[in-house]
């Protein structure tokens, strides 16, 4: 037969109706590597059988395979010639034509594979001294032909072979049962692993290796080898990683009841990799900035990081691999779930409202905004060109909200009623998000339908809140509406059910004890949580004596935007009363964002800026309340981001906003001097480092206040940052006061960098750091200075941590000058994403995002925008996953 012609018109789309069960299952995958950094030959063996789910007759064997070298093929035992299958492009079609294939048979595919080549870091690639792999989403078809889809489970045993000097460590998934040598100096090992797998959860890792072993004992009292692999110079970064995986394994078993299954443990830092970590059965691979940490490198921030990155992989053992998705749209059943459980562990580890804030500030900067653009799309997408595009803020962070809603509605008992059930029904399956909700629906007796809307319909929901007191009656009622904006494909929403947490405070600013009009007894409860399932509803609380303010979606009880109307001084109030943290933060943020608004407008309009008494007075108290911890002060006292402020302007003025808040921040620097300067020495420390949730907010309030200083630009606050730099004893300090720095143009700046790059050169992990900062500064010749880095020997295009500290950072974390009026930021985006899209698309496929919502930008950069948006996708074999992106922010 002849070959199949390639993707004649294009990148095809995939849709969720569209899912049939596959035809054939795989129960064993026997793989043999032949390990060589460029041409790797790989011996699969595939005892394949019939699915009974599948009705098709006779139906072939549809196998994936992506950048293949196909060596030969046996079906049992018999080599197949080529009038026996049809290969494609990416797919390989077994179908003999004088018999049809039988029930069960086994099949040997023999491929040559080039890891060297690989820049794209999918499938097996080289970094560095080792191969290592990265099969999710659809990686494992460039290792081998396969049903690389989530929803065939097997049972595989690896055999590695390499050279003994070059790849003296051989790891796959499961547990090690037997290694040798061979007598050619090389070596081989062999892994099984009894747990029922997709390919997308395979690995292996080949290199020169050292490990940090523990030991952890379950709560059945099994014993599990722990091991961290690094190179040799990282040896001392494990502690902390080592700690977290412990904790999580703890708090897992404590808090779901769910014991690790395997007799070890592996985790391996890899330098070269697209994403942060991946959750491979029993050998999870991190990149090394996501798991390797000691005070002197590491800032809290990588320290808290780190706890949640190792503690989500390791839930994913049960929340992704045990029990798994059945397709790829199923994505957010497993990360939306993993996503809330880690979150709910770094809560519980370390301070629950300052976690919450972080993950609102998150969710609202940057899934708001790709709700509210062109890649807007559900919890549950219902097609897709390249499921990598999916990855997404969305899925994961949205879904998680999705999930804390349902904890919201059946309590966290009911909740993990539901867990139980969904672990017990569904343990070695390959399930939908249906399913889950089932258990859920079903272990709590309650109905979900209206629910499941969250996850399939696209956008934020907005509350359009307006209240009514009635003295007389003494009662208090708010009236609520319910919409959501059109997303693409979606014009029509119909109303969600949303948990709206509320609370009402009197006069002094105290809870009121709540009281549903119809309701007899008395109310106990000062927040409740009420079910808004309609487009408009009514809820009225009585025995109010007087006008409360109402505190509305108290710990970010729903993912929608809370329109109130509420004025500086009702907001100020909440600011200083509120009982829920979570809203007393918010209402600062909100009557930051309405000054804010309205000084642009000023400025627009080019008034003189003047900033309110009111604002000052609330930052100065909130600032010397000795009763408030310390995080929450720093978090309360940052102002919104210049992102999250451009959301919230109906045509992003991009000078205006950062001229607007830098007069703020400098406002409150010199009218608050004396205070920052007393709390900033109230809170120095010669301390050791210490990971601990109480120096962590010591030192987020210090530099929160060297941050202000700086703003005075007086030479003293420069020469405060310069000690802090060169005497700090933790990378949490001198980071800090670096990254200040960087924002000016004095000579300190200069010096500091300098100083930090010949100190740190041969570290890694700080020479991002270095990098981003760059990168970040809104001094006005940064797009100069960062192509200049781009030369630099720290710098590595085929490093996506390199590229996403310097060209990342630029292009989606420093708005004044990525969108210079000139475009030449655009330009630059344009020039890096048409090289990186042959090298790694999707690495190029996040940078593109960045051009995506242009529609938002005055006429001139609309232009100049879409110009480059144009010209990308006019390159030519442009990569799907850069083409899906392009092309969907041009409709
Ligand atoms: N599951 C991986 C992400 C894979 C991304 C593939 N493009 C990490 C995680 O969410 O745990
Ligand atoms: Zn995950």
């Amino acid at each position: 037969m002849a070959d199949l012609a390639a993707n004649q018109s294009g990148p095809g789309v995939v849709y969720l109706s569209d899912y049939t069960p596959p035809a054939y299952l795989i129960d064993q995958v026997d793989l043999h590597f032949d390990l060589d950094a460029s041409a790797t030959q790989v011996r699969t063996s595939l005892k394949v059988r019939r699915n009974p789910q599948n009705s098709q007759s006779n139906p072939a064997l549809e196998l994936d395979g992506d950048n293949l070298e196909l060596l030969s093929l046996r079906l049992e035992g018999e080599p197949l010639d080529q009038s026996q299958y049809e290969l494609g492009e990416d797919k390989l079609i077994i179908a003999p034509t004088e018999s049809p294939l039988p029930e069960a048979f086994e099949l040997i595919v023999e491929t040559r594979i080039n890891p060297a080549a690989n820049t794209a870091l999918e499938g097996l690639y080289d970094s560095g001294s080792m191969l290592c792999t990265q099969c999710e989403a659809q990686g494992f078809r460039r290792i081998t032909y396969f049903p690389d889809r989530p929803d065939v489970m097997s049972r595989y045993t690896v055999t590695l072979v390499g050279d003994k000097s070059k790849y003296p460590v051989l790891l796959s998934n499961g547990n090690l049962v037997e290694a040798g040598e061979t007598d050619d100096s090389r070596h081989w090992a062999r892994w099984v692993d009894p747990s029922l797998k997709p390919s997308y959860l395979f690995a292996l890792v080949a290199g020169q290796l050292v490990c940090q072993e523990d030991v952890y004992t379950t709560m059945s009292g099994r014993e599990v080898v722990l091991r961290i692999y690094v190179e040799e110079e990282n040896r001392h970064k494990c502690d902390h990683a080592m700690t977290s995986l412990k904790q999580a394994m703890r708090w897992d078993e404590e808090t779901y009841g769910r014991e690790y299954d395997l007799d070890i443990y592996m985790i391996v830092a890899v330098n070269d990799f697209n994403m942060g970590a991946m959750e491979n059965k029993g050998l999870n691979i991190f990149n090394s900035s996501c798991v390797l940490a000691s005070p002197e490198t590491a800032t809290d921030h990588d320290f808290y990081n780190i706890q949640s990155i190792v503690a989500h992989e390791y839930f994913h053992n049960w929340s992704g691999n045990r029990v798994t998705c059945r397709d790829w749209f199923q994505l957010s059943l497993k990360e939306g779930f993993t996503v809330f459980r880690d979150q709910e562990f770094s809560a519980d580890l370390n301070s629950r409202a300052v976690k919450r804030i972080d993950d609102v500030n998150i969710l609202r900067t940057h899934q708001f905004a790709q709700d509210a653009g062109p890649m807007a799309h559900p919890v549950r997408p219902d097609r897709y060109m390249e499921i990598s595009n999916f990855y997404t803020v969305t899925v994961y962070n949205k879904g998680a909200e999705v999930v804390h809603m349902i904890m919201n509605l059946v309590g966290r008992e009911g909740f993990r009623k539901g867990t139980d059930l969904y672990f017990a029904r569904h343990d070695g399956q390959a399930v939908t998000i249906e399913d889950f909700v089932r258990a859920m629906e079903e272990a709590n007796h309650i109905d979900l339908a209206q629910f499941m809307r969250w996850y399939n319909q696209a956008g934020t929901p907005v509350l359009k809140v307006d209240e009514e007191y009635d003295e007389q009656a003494q009662t208090y009622t708010l009236h609520i509406e319910q919409s959501c904006p059109p997303t693409p494909g979606q014009t029509e929403k119909a109303p969600f059910h949303i948990p709206l947490a509320v609370g009402l405070l009197d006069m002094q600013g105290d809870d009121l004890l709540l009281q549903l009009a119809g309701e007899n007894a008395p109310g106990e409860a000062r927040t409740r949580v009420l079910s808004i399932t309609e487009a408009r509803q009514s809820f009225t609380f009585t025995g109010v004596n007087h006008r409360p303010v109402a505190s509305l979606g108290r710990g970010f009880s729903a993912p929608v935007k809370i329109q109130t109307g509420y004025d500086d001084e009702q907001l100020a109030f909440l600011f200083a009363h509120d009982s829920d943290e979570f809203n007393r933060w918010d209402a600062g943020q909100k009557l930051a964002m309405n000054i804010l608004l309205r000084l642009i407008e000023q400025f627009q309009q080019k008034k003189p800026l003047i900033l309110d008494d009111t604002f000052i007075h609330a930052f100065r108290k909130t600032l010397l309340n000795p009763r408030l911890d310390k995080a929450l002060i720093a978090q309360a006292l940052s102002l919104p981001s210049e992102g999250y402020i451009a959301d919230q302007c109906e045509v992003v003025d991009v000078e205006a906003i950062f001229e607007v808040r830098h007069f703020m921040r400098q406002t409150l620097a010199f009218e608050l001097k004396d205070e920052w300067l007393q709390i900033y020495e109230a809170n120095s420390s010669d301390n050791p480092y210490a990971f601990s949730a109480e120096e962590m907010a010591r030192r987020s309030l210090r530099n929160l206040c060297l941050g202000y200083l700086l703003e005075t630009e007086e030479q003293a606050m420069f020469d405060r940052a310069m000690q802090q730099f060169s005497r700090a004893n933790n990378m949490t300090d001198t980071l800090a006061a670096l990254s200040m720095l960087a924002n000016y143009a004095i000579p300190e700046r200069h010096q500091a960098l300098e100083d930090f790059y010949q100190k740190w050169q041969h570290d890694q992990q700080v020479v991002e750091k270095w990098l981003a900062i760059q990168a970040g500064s809104r001094l006005p010749r940064t797009l100069r200075h960062v192509k200049k880095l781009m030369q630099h020997e720290a710098f590595s295009i085929k490093n996506p941590n390199k590229v996403r500290a310097l060209i990342g950072r630029f292009c989606a974390g420093n708005p004044i000058n990525f969108h210079a009026a000139d475009g030449s930021g655009y330009q630059f985006l344009g020039d890096q994403v048409l090289e990186l899209d042959s090298l790694n698309p999707q690495i190029a496929a996040r940078l593109v995002q960045s051009l995506s919502r242009w529609k938002r930008y005055d006429e001139k950069r609309q232009g100049l925008m879409k110009q480059q948006l144009e010209r990308i996708l006019d390159k030519e074999e442009l990569s799907k996953d850069v083409y899906e992106i392009a092309s969907k922010s041009l409709e």
